[in-house]
């Protein structure tokens, strides 16, 4: 079990207005979105920061505002995002929810693991820089 399919989620919520104009002419693969994400503006992304996109992503999909997400939530969530970021079969609610108690908790949430954080963190020193970012997110685009 692993969080691979929650943090693709965060990643793709924060990367869907760039994948959105992909097709057409820009550029910088993943420069906006690493702004979006270097909430600090210190040029780097550290975990905390994705951890804050998660909260948000999180806040957006309690739609009940009580503290819980349930899997119509998480599903409806989910549907907006793109098959080979999601390519699990597993749900992302079945991953998330630790205690299998039928609703994921903002703690539940939060605490799955980052491994696409790992994945770009080429040098393991727990910061993504732009080149960092940006060659992540190219991949990402080449294994279509
Ligand atoms: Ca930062
Ligand atoms: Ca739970
Ligand atoms: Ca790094």
């Amino acid at each position: 079990m692993t969080g691979r399919t929650i943090l693709a989620m965060v990643l793709a919520a924060a990367m869907a207005p760039v994948v959105a104009c992909a097709q057409g002419a820009f550029q910088e693969p993943g420069q906006r979105i690493f702004s979006r994400v270097d909430s600090n503006g210190d040029g780097v992304i550290d975990r905390q920061e994705v951890l804050d996109r998660r909260g948000e992503l999180f806040d957006r999909m309690d739609s009940g505002g009580d503290g819980g997400v349930t899997r119509e939530e998480v599903d409806s969530a989910k549907r907006g995002f793109r098959k080979r970021l999601t390519r699990s079969t597993q749900s992302p609610f079945d991953m998330a929810d630790a205690d299998g108690n039928g609703t994921v908790t903002r703690e539940e949430f939060l605490a799955a693991p980052q491994p696409i954080f790992d994945q770009a963190d080429s040098n393991r020193d727990g910061q993504l820089t732009p080149d960092e970012f940006t060659s992540f997110v190219t991949r990402l685009r080449e294994s279509r």
